[in-house]
């Protein structure tokens, strides 16, 4: 099994992608830690706030099968592939972390180069994995976050609470008695 970690963010229908994301990446790689969902102004473009998240769960599928499977249910999302990178969008997961494994491949960056750059990616990553090391930098993601300094307030929590809705899944048995 490998720990992995995956970075959310949507500024389309923010709380109902958000929501319905987890639910399925629950129904695939369940139990699942779930950061605080966080409300962040678009970098890189104006637009819509984004909301974003951080999720981790073991799984023993390669980085390609969990790639794919992240694509898929962003697709499940309507995200539209041909748009730009700095654009609105309904579901962006992106895989930060799998293990400490470093990887330099076209179509995987390993870790993640923007992990530490981003404080929508880096503080809810600090919040449930404060005490893993960056692969390659040595640090633990708490100490990063300590040091990103003013950039941490722009984080705005959001009181949503996604994994609640995930207890609905898989449905529970109908009591026939
Ligand atoms: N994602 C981007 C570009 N800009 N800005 C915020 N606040 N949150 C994001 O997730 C985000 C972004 C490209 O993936
Ligand atoms: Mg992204």
């Amino acid at each position: 099994m490998t720990r992995v970690y995956v970075s959310i963010g949507s500024n389309i229908e923010p709380e109902r992608n958000v929501r319905s994301g987890v639910a399925a990446l629950a129904r695939r790689y369940a139990p699942l830690a779930v950061s605080t969902v966080y409300e962040t102004d678009p970098v890189g473009f104006q637009g819509d706030p984004f909301y974003n998240l951080v999720v981790a769960f073991d799984t023993q599928e390669t980085p390609s099968e969990v790639l794919g499977s992240l694509r898929g249910i962003e697709d499940d999302h309507g995200r539209d592939r041909a748009a730009p990178r700095f654009s609105p969008r309904s579901l962006d997961l992106d895989l930060l972390l799998y293990g400490d494994l470093v990887r330099r491949e076209p179509g995987l960056h390993l870790p993640r180069p923007e992990l530490t750059h981003y404080a929508f990616v880096l503080g809810p990553l600090a919040e449930i994995a404060g005490g893993v090391r960056h692969p390659e930098l040595g640090r633990t993601f708490g100490d990063l976050w300590a040091a990103y300094g003013a950039g941490r307030a722009a984080l705005r929590r959001v009181s949503m609470r996604p994994l609640d809705t995930v207890a609905e899944f898989p449905m529970p048995e109908p009591d026939n008695r």
